[in-house]
């Protein structure tokens, strides 16, 4: 234990056994069966978990739907100070949280420590939203009348989350939510379900504290089929959903269906575009990072690099260079950049994309491989590899969430934005260029059609205080910052009448 794992484990209330649904400080009985958490670091079970059944979910339900009546009451503004103070217990338990989610999950220390670092800016955005969620004031065109808009909670929101960032995501969520007087059902990836145990623990602690109610903060573990209740159920008005394209497709349909609302955030594949007129040291810098941080098992990873054909031989040289010098190993150790993959499921899918890659006509650059030896026995270590490929090979038209990145050669920059746009996801994407024309043309509305664009940054490691998500089979929805939180309320336009006759909208007359 040199990594002080049973410690953190302890501070964050993580028994060996556990409960898998929580509507606050209760931890139900659950009835489902007893699944494991099993670390890809090393493969040792870290804690059990007893998930959710249908009747356990409506127990949570039903206690969130009680709790809602009184939380909606209390005035946004006091809601933030509750929230200020999850922030500050987030502070508080930072290096634990962040140590559960690199073991957990398989990211570096550093990144488990950004991830609680992002719960704990959208905390401090949230404080500020609680005195804000601003709604217009319109003139009327009847004398004597007002009119205005008001936001009002939605209800019940259901968060579905991805294993790759076990807890940020759903503070981007419950965060904004709480504030706006919604109360949460979380459902995280069954991968990871100790984080969220423990940020369930986290909030309980502010919780008790000032008296919130049961049914603020629920979670709910179990597998795609609790994610098919939220999705069904129509006492979940509003479904955030971060994960796979094919998830994201099914929950959009069900709820859809009953014309509830959805955020999604899923797939990426995103590229820069490498300008001549680019700082290479840079470019290197912000593709390493985006192509082999978290393992490529960010929806930001950089997956694509077009590079303009006159430095693009340079470039690739000195970028398979760096990646000699990564370092590959348990993540806990600050000396390693590059963790494991989730698990075996993901080492499959690494391994036939390479497969798929190379009988398409890819060339390899940096090749890939899966790591052997004691340091590497859970198998789930693999190495960064890179190939020169087609924009239009069936393989690359896909996220593969692992560190495979692909190459493509352009001449002009009109080509380079084509490329860029042809492929079915819109997340992120960059320009490294110092020319301004080519960046203006990128962020142009000719230019990149994805809901992030960067200039002389990778594609990774968004702000929270920017709207995160963006278009295509990305889904569409828009979290954290900027005005993503009107998702989480409903819009309600008020016209009072303070005069005594009654006129009509659009001049009509209607007298008897
Ligand atoms: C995700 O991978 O689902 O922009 C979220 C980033 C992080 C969030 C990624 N701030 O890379």
């Amino acid at each position: 234990d040199k990594f002080g794992m049973k410690e953190a484990l302890s501070l964050l209330g993580i028994k060996s056994e556990n409960s898998g649904a929580s509507t606050g400080k209760n931890w139900l009985e659950t009835k489902g069966e007893q699944i494991s958490s099993v670390s890809p670091v090393d493969a040792k079970v870290i804690a059990n978990v007893k998930v959710a059944t249908e009747s356990d979910y409506n127990l949570v339900v039903e206690a969130a739907q009680e709790a809602f009546k009184t939380w909606r009451l209390m005035p946004a503004p006091k809601r933030g100070e509750i929230v200020r103070q999850v922030g500050e217990e987030l502070r508080k338990n930072k290096e634990p949280l962040g140590k559960l989610v690199s073991y957990e999950m398989g990211k570096s220390y550093q990144e488990g420590l950004g991830e609680v670092q992002e719960m704990i800016d959208i905390c401090d955005f949230a404080v500020g939203l609680s005195r804000q969620l601003y709604g217009l004031t319109m003139h009327s065109e009847r004398s004597l009348h007002r009119m205005y808009e008001q936001y009002h909670p939605i209800g019940l929101v259901g968060i579905i989350s991805a294993f790759n960032f076990p807890v940020a995501v759903w503070s981007w969520n419950s965060a904004l939510a709480w504030v706006c007087g919604d109360v949460c059902i979380w459902k995280p990836s069954e991968k990871v379900p100790l984080s969220a145990i423990a940020c369930q623990n986290i909030v309980q602690k502010v919780f008790e504290r000032n008296n919130v109610p049961e049914g603020v903060s629920n979670v709910i573990i179990g597998d795609y089929r609790i994610g098919e209740l939220l999705s069904h159920d129509k006492r979940v008005p509003l479904v955030s959903a971060t994960g796979s394209t094919r998830m994201g497709k099914l929950v959009g349909a069900a709820v859809g269906a009953r014309l509830g609302r959805v955020l999604l955030e899923l797939g990426g594949n995103n590229a820069i575009i490498i300008s001549k007129d680019t700082d290479l040291e840079m470019a290197i810098r912000g593709a390493l990072f985006g192509a082999v941080g978290t393992a490529g098992q960010r929806c930001t990873t950089t997956r694509r690099l077009i590079i303009h054909e006159s430095i693009y031989e340079d470039f690739k040289n000195k970028l398979a260079s760096a990646y000699t010098q990564l370092k590959i190993g348990n993540p806990l150790d600050e000396n390693n950049h590059v963790g494991p993959l989730i698990d075996q499921d993901a080492v499959q899918n690494y391994l036939s994309a390479i497969e798929k890659v190379e009988a398409e006509g890819g060339k390899v650059v940096v090749e890939g491989g899966v790591l052997e030896g004691e340091e590497f026995s859970s198998g789930c270590y693999v190495k960064p590899a890179i190939y020169e490929a087609q924009n239009n090979f069936s393989i690359v038209q896909h996220e593969t969430f692992a560190p495979i990145l692909y190459l493509i050669k352009y001449g002009d920059i009109e080509e380079a934005i084509a490329i860029h746009n042809n492929v079915p996801q819109g997340l992120s994407s960059a320009i490294m260029t110092n020319n301004i024309r080519e960046s203006e043309l990128f962020l142009s509305h000719a230019g990149s059609d994805c809901g992030i664009a960067n200039v002389n940054i990778g594609t990774s490691g968004a702000e929270i205080g920017g709207a995160f998500g963006g278009e295509k089979e990305t889904g569409g929805g828009r979290e954290s910052g900027s005005d993503a939180w009107k998702v989480y309320m409903r819009r309600q336009t008020n016209t009072i009448n303070f005069g005594k006759d009654l006129p009509l909208a659009q001049g009509i007359k209607f007298d008897l």
